[in-house]
């Protein structure tokens, strides 16, 4: 492992640029075992807006194009809009550099192969932005199943429900353009489900899938003319896992009053767990043939990350996710380790959600 700071730049600063800019911020304080970095350059294609950025987050220089961060820095974290995650993350790879992309991984099926491929051929870590899988208790839940607490699973059921664009004066983005993102809910927040089901259930074999636009134009901020929304605003989907297991996910802009209703559900012959992000310290556990759910609150020393932060019951965050997942990639990074999820992850995900499309297009199942 090298004693130097690990040089980052970072293409993106809305969002996902404070989310991880946070964490980073963190990581010494908190994580003192992780690899120590260097915020070297910022990427924007506005440059007074990324000099502000770089300024808040505490980068040292802006680049307008990403071609002239890559080769100096050690670490690439993809931040952009997804159609922009996919040549720079490939470049970075090709100079061994590591990448973190966000997910969805890319656009389409076919750039997502690109990338994996570029991953599979670096030297370098790439990770795919799952943040939810560094959730304590998720990770609480992916030991009960390993240990066969749930005996054999039989059920697994998904829903990611925001209500964003019930606002019939919301935006457009670039959220709700094909080309840009690929899909809408679909990929944006169903990526996250089809992640953690893969996660914690296991691969998934077909797929049942049903998308709506609900609203087929809107107008982007500042502007006259009305865009079109290309993308879904909803998905359904059945899914049959390789172990037998019955899947069912959902995912939607229009869940009136659902702000980041992240939730899932997995019964199993022994037991059964259930988990909803905006109650992210706890995960609720039936074991045996006890009368109801047992709540556990999942912020102990011994629970995972518990060491690191406050004392039980001092409960963590949404932000907290991000500090996880930083602190075991720049691990990965710095010590040459594996890294998961990673770009193979990220494609896993793109051929489900392509296969949601596909089945919904064609009105039948789809093998993965
Ligand atoms: O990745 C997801 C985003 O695109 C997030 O986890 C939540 O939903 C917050 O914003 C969107």
């Amino acid at each position: 492992m090298t004693d130097e700071p690990l040089s980052v730049g970072m293409l993106g600063y809305g969002f996902m640029g404070d989310a991880h800019a946070n964490a980073l911020r963190s990581l010494p304080q908190f994580f003192p075992d992780a690899p120590a970095v260097s915020l070297d350059v910022l990427v924007g294609r506005d440059e007074t807006a990324a000099r502000e950025a770089a300024d808040r987050l505490g980068f040292d220089r802006v680049a307008t194009d990403w071609r002239d961060a890559i080769d100096d820095v050690d670490v690439f974290y993809n931040l952009g809009p997804n159609d922009v995650h996919v040549e720079p993350s490939i470049a970075a790879l090709e100079e061994d550099v590591h990448v973190l992309c966000e997910k969805p991984l890319a656009p389409t099926v076919e750039a997502a192969e690109r990338m994996a491929d570029a991953a599979a051929a670096s030297d370098a870590v790439a990770a795919t932005g799952f943040n939810y899988r560094f959730v304590p208790a998720v990770q609480y839940a992916k030991q009960l199943i390993e240990d066969g607490a749930l005996g054999e699973i039989r059920h697994a059921r998904f829903r990611y429900l925001q209500d964003w664009l019930v606002d019939a004066d919301a935006p457009w983005t670039w959220r709700m353009d094909a080309e840009s993102a690929g899909s809408g809910a679909l990929g944006d927040l169903g990526a996250h489900s089809f992640d953690l089901a893969r996660f914690l259930v296991g691969d998934v074999d077909a797929v049942s899938g049903h998308r709506e636009t609900f609203v087929e134009e809107r107008v982007p901020e500042g502007e006259s003319e009305p865009r079109s929304v290309t993308v879904d605003d909803a998905f359904a989907a059945h899914a049959e896992f390789a172990n037998g297991a019955m899947g069912t996910f959902e995912a939607t802009r229009y869940a009136t009053g659902r702000k980041n209703g992240h939730t899932f559900e997995i019964d199993g012959s022994e037991g059964a767990l259930r988990f909803d992000l905006e109650r992210l310290n706890e995960l609720e556990v039936r074991r045996g043939d006890g009368r109801g759910f047992e709540t556990v609150l999942v912020t102990d020393d011994d629970d995972p990350y518990g060491e690191h932060w406050w004392p039980a019951g001092h409960v963590l965050g949404w932000e907290h996710t991000f500090v996880h997942e930083n602190s075991e990639f720049l691990g990965a990074a710095a010590g040459g380790g594996e890294y998961a999820p990673d770009f193979a992850d990220g494609l896993a995900v793109q051929r489900l959600l392509d296969a949601v499309e596909r089945s919904d297009d064609r009105r039948e199942w789809v093998t993965v």
